[in-house]
């Protein structure tokens, strides 16, 4: 009797062990969750509306950043204000890619699937420019 008892203890801490490894595993390489907790690559900070960010380099934070091809790269806006990602410069936007108008928390992602240097700016605020280098 007490023998099994012994054994249906062991059988149930090694059941729960199995658990804990298949949880953890299944978190560890779920690419959607991967996703869903990922910091986002670069953010707005508060008052880059303001002129004066351009000068410590501190609109889009970090304002250039190298990625892999294929990468989804990730902006964040952490301001009270509106701002945009917008491909091109100040006054002549290519149509790459667009955010339109983000409020605060809201967040853009575009897939970079082309190497090369690729300048985007905010379409509210002339001071605030990035660039994405993606290579091969
Ligand atoms: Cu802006």
């Amino acid at each position: 009797m007490i023998l099994s008892a012994v054994a249906v203890a062991a059988f149930l801490v090694a059941i729960s062990t199995l658990m804990l490894y298949l949880d953890g595993d299944s978190v560890d390489t779920s690419p959607d969750v991967a996703d869903v907790i990922r910091e986002p690559d670069i953010i707005m900070p508060t008052k880059s509306s303001r002129p004066g960010c351009e000068e410590d380099d501190t609109c889009y934070i970090p304002s250039i950043i190298t990625v892999d091809r294929d990468y989804t790269v990730s902006w964040a806006n952490q301001d009270a204000a509106f701002h945009s990602v917008t491909s091109g410069v100040y006054g002549n936007a290519t149509d790459l890619f667009d955010s339109g108008h983000m409020e605060y928390n809201d967040t853009f992602t575009y897939k970079f699937e082309h190497a090369g240097s690729f300048l985007y700016h905010c379409t509210l605020h002339p001071w605030m420019n990035g660039t994405i280098i993606v290579t091969e």
